[in-house]
């Protein structure tokens, strides 16, 4: 299955526009019992800045970032403490997710959750630090509603605009694994949330 974005179709990526959407409440109760362990917070770049979303995982791993580069950690450097197990609920959303989108067989090991509070923003990267690329990404938007960035192989192409709303979860892999893609400084809006949660479960180990 793929997307087709302003008539052009995008083989790798897939939208499952609410598919999280029953599972709002329950989800956004578990992202707070994830961070009472491992709390929210803005990661160092190796270039000496800070990202403006803040993060935490849960799962076998977590992904860090801080002067020495970027990675994935078994424990939290915060508490030097594994990171918080997955909840099944997440595994499941995951996996169903995954399947639908013509991933079968996805067993992810970390989630990353990214906290946007309104003006944070994720400039155009790829997700490169996993050492399975055979495996798609599942990226789940709960909250404040936002623009994705979905650039192309290289960071010059020009990205087009992707409105992403609470609920809604992105499947990519395959041929657009490593494409370069973003968020857009995130505005303010009438979500009860007041700010933007978004899940990437990886097979990152
Ligand atoms: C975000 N997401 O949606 C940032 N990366 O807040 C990502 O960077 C991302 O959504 C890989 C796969 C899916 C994603
Ligand atoms: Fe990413």
């Amino acid at each position: 299955m793929s997307a087709t974005l302003f008539g052009v179709e995008t083989p790798g990526l897939c939208q499952l526009p609410g598919f999280a959407r029953a599972h709002e409440n329950a989800v956004i109760a578990l992202i707070g019992a994830i961070a009472a362990q491992a709390p929210f917070r803005t990661m160092l770049t190796p270039g000496g800045g800070r990202l403006s979303a803040a993060m935490t995982n849960c799962g076998q791993a977590g992904w860090v970032s801080d002067r020495r580069g970027y990675r994935y950690e078994r424990t939290d450097p915060l508490s030097r403490q594994p990171w918080p197990a997955m909840p099944g609920l997440f595994q499941t959303l995951a996996q169903n997710a995954a399947h639908q989108a013509g991933f079968p067989g996805f067993t992810p090991d970390v989630c990353l959750i990214n906290r946007y509070e309104p003006g944070a923003k994720m400039a155009l990267h790829q997700d490169r630090d996993e050492a399975d690329f055979t495996a798609p990404i599942v990226s789940v938007s709960l909250g404040l509603a936002a623009t994705f960035l979905w650039g192309g192989p290289t960071r010059a192409a020009k990205a087009q605009k992707l409105p992403l709303f609470s609920g809604d979860v992105v499947v990519w892999g395959g041929p657009a694994r490593l494409t370069f893609h973003g968020i857009a400084p995130l505005k303010p809006g009438p979500h009860k949330l007041g700010l933007r949660y978004n899940l990437t479960f990886r097979r990152a180990l």
